[in-house]
């Protein structure tokens, strides 16, 4: 067997799973939002992080049977959440390059959002720019369809790629992700301090909400905490959980 035609079963055989970590809003101290994250529970192989098979899954065309059934997932999994009485989160989804080349992306969408009963101001979808790229006019008209039904739209990774200043006039964003690229070695000296104090003051101007992604420690948390920054997400708060485990995660929140 090829890893690709693991993959193939494994999609089939519902070894997928989705892991979910917490994004948290240090003002108000409550969980804002949830990452939705694809492993690969393999049974021969293991727990598969999605760098070892995503690209596959890009190359092979199965990353759009996956990744309609991660939003469907997501979005079931957040309406069961909201059933229980937990306080309603954001559930927040990656996109693929090829799923926003997609046509029925928009249609996708609508009908999972539908058939689950979840409003769509609860799904946040995640694109970065290298995605935009590939067909910056499709791209911006899926977007805006998307964000006039009322879902939310993030740029994750913000600051890596080769346009993101240009990126935030053109696209409707709600949300930028500051890479972690930027909060890794965020200290009182570091240049990422000045970057980050910059892209704060742009979010402003183009009124967006901003997410410090990869915060591990106190003092990258009070760095940003004295640029404004309010909401983060990294292992100083929670790592990527199972779906038992978001449960007793959020039930101690409340
Ligand atoms: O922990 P982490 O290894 O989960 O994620 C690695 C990368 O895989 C990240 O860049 C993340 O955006 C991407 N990724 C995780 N889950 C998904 C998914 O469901 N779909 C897509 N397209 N990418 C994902
Ligand atoms: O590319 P994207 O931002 O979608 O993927 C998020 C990735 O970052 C996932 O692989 C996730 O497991 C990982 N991650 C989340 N929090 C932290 C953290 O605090 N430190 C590090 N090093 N990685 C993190
Ligand atoms: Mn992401
Ligand atoms: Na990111």
């Amino acid at each position: 067997f090829t890893l690709e035609n693991q993959l193939h079963q494994a999609v089939k055989n519902g070894e997928m799973i989705l892991h979910y970590q917490p994004q948290i809003n240090i003002k108000t101290g409550q969980v804002y939002g949830l990452e939705a994250l694809i492993r690969w529970k393999s049974p021969q192989l293991g727990l598969i992080k999605p760098g070892k098979f995503i690209p596959l899954a890009e190359k092979t065309g199965l990353i759009l049977p996956m990744g309609e059934w991660v939003l469907k997932t997501a979005c079931q999994q957040n309406k069961k959440w909201q059933q229980m009485g937990l306080p309603p989160v954001i559930i927040s989804v990656n996109l693929s390059a090829q799923q926003l080349q997609q046509p029925n992306l928009i249609e996708t969408v609508e009908n999972t959002l539908e058939s689950v009963g979840l409003d769509p101001k609860w799904l946040e979808l995640e694109v970065t720019e290298s995605m935009l790229m590939k067909n910056i006019t499709i791209a911006k008209k899926t977007l805006q369809e998307l964000r006039e039904m009322g879902v939310y739209i993030s740029m994750d990774d913000f600051g890596t790629g080769y346009s993101s200043l240009g990126y935030l006039k053109k696209f409707p964003f709600d949300t930028l992700k500051i890479d972690q690229s930027f909060v890794k070695e965020l200290n009182q000296s570091s240049q990422d301090l000045h970057i980050i104090s910059a892209i704060m003051t742009l979010s402003r101007g183009f009124n967006l909400r901003v997410i410090a992604e990869g915060v591990e420690n106190q003092e990258q948390l009070k760095l940003l905490k004295e640029l404004n920054c309010e909401e983060m997400q990294g292992y100083l708060f929670s790592r990527p959980l199972s779906s038992e485990d978001v449960l007793k995660y959020l039930i101690g929140f409340q």
